[in-house]
């Protein structure tokens, strides 16, 4: 039965109301997507150009496709929100990324659709490929398909999934969605080398034309056109990104016209009738589609704030107070004016990191390795081992795909690379995939690295200073969002390690608050003067490694009341190392201690202030909780 035009998509309840519409119903529903799209961004921020470039691939998939068998593993995931409408969840679609509402990435508790949790990158074809091995040895019948952007086809991981793909032959479908970008310009030689074979638009035009003839001849076209695709092979790979793939086994198809339905659908048929090994479909798309504000400038519009949906232009914000990565830009750029040793380097986020104003000031000495953690965990090693002083920016949340880089390549040979651990501690509505919450836990046990945790702008650039001048390794980890608003004073110096401050006076009750938590603590504290009647000293401890033990000596043998306050997971943070040097150091003497961080849950989505006041880590908590500590007894 035809579906009325307008308004198709409030009748879509589940993908398989999809595969029943006709091509100009699919292409009416892909307008009614976007719009949905571009409405609830626009309101609750998200990942808008990724999602609105694959409105035409996710219908085409889903045309093609029975997900109730069929599995669909998106890389990344942050441009599956076409799915998420498509997939029984477009009523809900408005609680985007708020709290209690749906997550920004494909979940597997949130839907029996998203077959596979998704959030850092380049996971999808391994992910893939076990299901096709468990597909095959369950006796099934059902394809696999996994969506990766060339982006993330930078990323080791997927070359890895690639490199077992191909020698394990298993049915596969591997759509790669290339559009360029990855959030900034997609850089590499293998995105070189997927646009500058492209370009060779005769060598296409001439395939097109054969493979159309081909097809069109009845019943068996469609596979004639499959085996010249193959046999044409050797002189087509010279011009295509094909020999690629080839090269690892795979069936290369395309590239087809990612907007345009029934191609994709065409394609997407011929890759599901390859019976003997992975195929790569090769889809190109527009990042930002049918939004000209998005496609005008996808890098601003990958992830968004609020913004109006008429001019794209963002909700203006009431405060002029710098971000901490915007301070940390700065600040190392200002450091990179004197010290001609530094060198930035980010794993594909200059933007999100701050560094693209070093890329524009000294190119020379900027590097973007691509989604490529680990390997530039490494580059940063081997430039400091050369007399360099590397200044890694990455996400706290990215970096635990370093880690072993960091222990061997690094620590273990105390080389002189600075991380800059952004986004540490709770990053918000992009949720459980992104908070930075285990880099305390997984940094501070590794041998000869120093850790530090700036609790406001000023001291960010202080740390950072302290970090480059270090002669081992040194993390420097500050939050998302807003600075505090203090004063930038005077030229960055360096900080003795080991050395802490108190920053307000008091007795009795010492609150020890690592990082960001120090400003909500002295709130705090100045509120329980109040109610205690009298005034708890609060202590920044500067560096989490090595710890301020003297200071820490002090505080345990003048204050009874303890309370340690830190915005990443308890298990094994900053409170637990205070812990242990208390017990090692025989400073334990029946003081009453409570602890405030990250409890050993995975943290879900919501805005930073309301996880943080869920968590009591707002300073109404740490009041809650020093008055807790008062009266037990
Ligand atoms: C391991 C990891 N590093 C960094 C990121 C941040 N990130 C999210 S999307 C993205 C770009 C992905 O580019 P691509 O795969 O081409 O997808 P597109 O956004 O262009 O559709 C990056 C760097 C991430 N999610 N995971």
């Amino acid at each position: 039965m035809k579906r009325e035009q307008a308004g198709l998509l409030e009748g879509i309840s589940s993908p398989e109301q999809v595969a029943e519409l006709d091509e100009g119903q699919l292409q009416h529903l892909a307008g009614e997507v976007r719009q949905h799209i571009i409405d609830v961004v626009s309101r609750n921020g998200g990942h808008l150009a990724p999602s609105l470039g694959v409105v035409e691939l996710t219908l085409a998939l889903l045309a093609t496709f029975d997900l109730s068998r069929d599995k669909l593993i998106w890389d990344v995931g942050h441009q599956a929100y076409a799915h998420k409408i498509l997939t029984g969840r477009s009523r809900e679609f408005h609680t985007l990324r708020l709290m209690g509402g749906l997550s920004g990435f494909p979940r597997m508790a949130e839907s029996p659709y998203d077959h596979f949790g998704v959030g850092h990158s380049s996971t999808s074809i391994s992910a893939a490929l076990g299901m096709a091995l468990a597909r095959d040895l369950s006796g099934l019948r059902h394809h696999v398909i996994a969506v990766i952007g060339d982006g993330s086809l930078t990323a080791g991981e997927a070359f890895e999934g690639l490199n077992l793909a191909g020698h394990m032959g298993r049915r596969l479908i591997v759509v790669l969605n290339d559009n360029e970008m990855s959030i900034s310009p997609n850089v590499g030689a293998l995105s070189l080398f997927l646009s500058r074979t492209l370009s060779r638009r005769w060598v296409r035009q001439t395939r097109r034309e054969v493979l159309k003839f081909l097809r069109s001849i009845p019943r068996i076209g469609q596979k004639l056109a499959l085996y010249a695709m193959r046999g044409e092979w050797s002189f087509k790979s010279f011009f295509t990104p094909g020999m690629l793939f080839e090269a690892f086994r795979f069936t290369y198809i395309g590239p087809v016209d990612g907007h345009d339905i029934p191609a994709l659908r065409r394609h997407l048929e011929m890759a599901a009738a390859v019976e003997d090994g992975p195929v790569l479909l090769h889809v190109r798309t527009r990042k930002g589609k049918g939004y000209l504000p998005a496609e005008k400038n996808p890098t601003e519009f990958h992830g968004v704030g609020l913004f109006t949906p008429e001019t794209g232009q963002p909700v203006p914000s009431d405060t002029t107070t710098p971000t901490f990565t915007k301070v940390f830009g700065n600040s190392l750029l200002e450091l990179a004016e004197e010290d001609k040793r530094i060198v930035a380097i980010t794993a594909a986020m200059p933007e999100g990191t701050g560094t693209n104003l070093f890329r524009e000031r000294f190119p020379e000495r900027f590097v973007d390795t691509g989604i490529c953690e680990q390997h530039a965990v490494t580059f940063a090693a081997g430039l400091a081992a050369q007399g360099y002083r590397p200044a890694l920016a990455m996400y706290s949340t990215f970096l635990q795909r370093g880690y072993d880089q960091v222990v061997h390549d690094v620590c273990l040979q105390n080389l002189p690379v600075t991380f800059c651990v952004d986004r540490a501690g709770l990053v918000g509505e992009d949720g459980a995939t992104h908070h930075g919450v285990f880099d305390i836990a997984f940094l501070r046990h590794i041998p000869n690295i120093r850790l530090l945790a700036p609790r406001d702008e000023a001291m960010l650039r202080h740390c950072l200073k302290s970090a480059l001048n270090s002669d081992g390794p040194c993390a420097l980890r500050y939050p998302r969002g807003l600075g505090v608003g203090v004063a930038l004073d005077g030229p960055a110096r360096l900080l003795t390690p080991g050395q802490g401050e108190i920053v307000r006076q008091g007795e009795r009750l010492a609150i020890i608050a690592a990082g960001n938590r120090v400003h909500p603590s002295l709130d705090a504290a100045e509120k329980l003067e109040q109610a205690l009647g009298y005034s708890p000293l609060v202590f920044d401890p500067v560096w989490l490694k090595p710890l301020p033990e003297k200071q820490l000596t002090w505080l345990a043998r003048h204050f009874d009341r303890l309370l340690i306050v830190e915005e990443g997971v308890l298990a094994g943070g900053f409170s637990s190392a205070v812990l242990e040097f208390l017990c090692d150091a025989g400073l334990l003497r029946g003081q009453r201690i409570k602890r405030l961080g990250v409890p050993d849950v995975f943290v879900e989505h919501g805005k930073q202030w309301q996880l943080r006041e869920q968590l009591g880590l707002r300073s109404q908590g740490i009041v809650s909780a020093a008055l807790e500590l008062g009266r037990q007894s």
